[in-house]
């Protein structure tokens, strides 16, 4: 463990975590996400992933700006076509089936690249409510992932749905509405969704820089909301496409939550989950591998050679998206080729709230072996139907 190295860094970086989870307000039915890959996390089926009306549980004042803040609770990204999450109003309740034109849009943020699907991810967006009140108002959330590997018969673009019930009122007669801290603290309130861009004039010509093939890395990060910290070793061979990460989860007192190790066969689309603490193991099967390489997706801007944090003098080459992450990597001159230093993610309001950085990194795979399966793998079966 680098603790220290990384309670150092969890004060720097000030602020960086599909499925779908809806935290705030809370979803319909059963709410629990804790582990990548949560039953109640998955509901594919539209408008509201099958899951019945409920009477509203919070009241929103009509008009007034407020956060939601859900959880993409599975990283499906489609690197040639990337997906987007959004949150939609509808004044209908759906005690018949609704359809796209039933909501309203109010605010979306595109996915990111994860690396791996079972990384998961909270998102804070901003939003302004109607003026327009209801006893009983649907909140419907969708993860549309365009992902051919998530399509399933009636829902080709592998979206995954969830719905809130609120009721919306005049601002005057909601004493007892939820407190909601604002998002943005000393700022004016801002429009729904504020992208995190920089001026444009600083982006400059996208820069993209070869990919390392195989390597092994260790990181460590925190998300800063929870407090709850995390470390990675990865293992990753685009040549065999194979691929091995190794997971725990720690609480504010570094006690362990959890662990698990993925293991991938990209050519067989088969990948486990495999728990030590129960020696158990699930097969979900992955998404296309795509390449390790900051820069190359068109919703990557390059935005120069910096300094790689407050306290490394290493120069990183520096991309940010419009959903709040930055990516940073070491060009490596003799030969060619960028190796990951770190991902931060900064809510709408421009706070970090996770980040990881990789404190190790080599190239090459010194051992194959560990791509081996644990013994107790061969009998898993299938966790979610498309996986
Ligand atoms: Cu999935």
């Amino acid at each position: 463990m680098k603790l220290i190295l990384f309670l150092l860094f969890s004060s720097l970086f000030i602020s960086v975590l599909s499925h779908l989870c809806i935290i705030d307000p809370p979803q319909r039915g059963a709410l629990k996400y804790d582990i990548p890959g949560e039953d109640e996390c998955f509901r594919p089926y539209t408008q509201c992933g099958k899951m019945p009306p409920q009477s509203p549980s919070v009241k929103k004042k009509a008009g007034k700006m407020d956060n939601v803040t859900f959880q993409q609770n599975y990283n499906h990204w489609m690197f040639s076509n990337p997906g987007s999450l959004d949150v939609a109003i509808s004044y209908k309740v759906d005690t018949s089936p609704l359809s796209d034109s039933d909501f309203t849009i109010l605010a979306s943020i595109s996915d990111f690249p994860a690396y791996e699907m079972v990384n998961y991810q909270n998102f804070t967006l901003q939003v302004k409510w109607p003026m327009k009140v209801c006893d009983h108002c649907v909140l419907r959330f969708r993860y549309i992932t365009n992902n051919p590997d998530e399509a399933m018969p009636n829902n080709p673009n592998g979206i995954f749905y969830q719905c809130v019930d609120i009721q919306i009122v005049k601002p005057d007669e909601s004493e007892e509405e939820k407190k909601v801290e604002p998002l943005v603290r000393k700022r004016e309130e801002k429009v729904v969704a504020q992208p995190i861009v920089r001026k444009s004039e600083e982006k400059v010509a996208p820069f993209s820089c070869k990919p390392v093939k195989q390597f092994t890395a260790k990181a460590e990060g925190m998300f800063l909301t929870s407090g709850r910290s995390f470390e990675y070793t990865v293992y990753w061979d685009a040549v065999n496409k194979f691929a091995r990460w190794d997971q725990s989860f720690y609480d504010t007192n570094l006690n362990l939550l959890f662990s698990w190790s993925l293991y991938t066969n990209y050519n067989t689309l088969r990948e486990y989950v495999f728990n030590p603490a129960t020696n158990s193991c699930d097969l979900t099967g992955p998404d296309a591998m795509y390449d390790w390489c900051y820069g190359c997706s068109p919703l990557m801007n390059y935005i120069g050679r910096m300094k790689c944090n407050h306290i490394v003098s290493t120069l990183c080459d520096t991309w940010t998206m419009n959903n709040g992450f930055t990516f940073t990597a070491i060009y490596n001159n003799m030969t060619k080729t960028c190796t990951p230093f770190g991902v931060t993610h900064q809510d709408a309001s421009g706070q970090t709230t996770n980040y990881m950085r990789y404190y190790y990194f080599k190239q090459g795979i010194d051992d194959n072996s560990v791509f081996n399966l644990p013994s107790t793998c061969s009998k898993s079966t299938k966790k979610h139907l498309m996986h």
